[in-house]
């Protein structure tokens, strides 16, 4: 935690020093930093005028200026449907800037009531144990714990697979 510490104390002496506004900060984080990016959404195959097999797809990049690197069964990366969890995808290592997927392929039918008129809402997020910060190892500590999640919602598939 110091260098942390240190980083902040000084950005804070940078910003106090002149009468003018310190320039903001670059988006990265001064540590490692997992973040969820985005969710994808795609059809890979057309198999009706209503009906497609589509690819959600979770990406999560290490935004932050460090390696972030753990034992593989402390981090994994979920991706739900509502509430159920349809897929989850191990990491371990990631240099600043590496990205890692979950992938969750299916059939979708937009003129269904489950897919069509009710679509489902997909949520990634990065779960890591309970003691991560605890281990001794500061090289698997998130330095931002508010983009580790991200939500779609699947409306935006009924559009892809209509729309072609
Ligand atoms: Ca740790
Ligand atoms: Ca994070």
């Amino acid at each position: 935690m110091k260098p942390m510490v240190a980083t902040l104390l000084a950005a804070f002496a940078l910003g106090c020093g002149g009468g003018r506004p310190a320039p903001s900060p670059a988006p990265v984080a001064a540590g490692r930093d997992p973040a969820v990016q985005r969710i994808d959404f795609e059809v890979l195959r057309r198999t009706g005028a209503f009906t497609a097999q589509v690819r959600i797809s979770g990406v999560v990049r290490n935004v932050g200026a460090l390696g972030f690197r753990s034992r593989p069964d402390q981090q994994n990366i979920q991706l739900y449907e509502n509430q159920r969890l349809v897929q989850t995808a191990r990491f371990q290592d990631l240099a600043p800037g590496e990205e890692v997927r979950v992938e969750y392929v299916r059939d979708w039918y937009a003129a269904s009531p489950g897919e069509g008129e009710f679509p489902p809402t997909y949520h990634v997020l990065i779960v890591y144990d309970p003691d991560i910060f605890l281990d001794s190892n500061a090289e698997n500590d998130d330095a931002d714990l508010n983009d580790n999640r991200r939500q779609r919602e699947g409306s935006e598939l009924n559009t892809l697979v209509r729309g072609g």
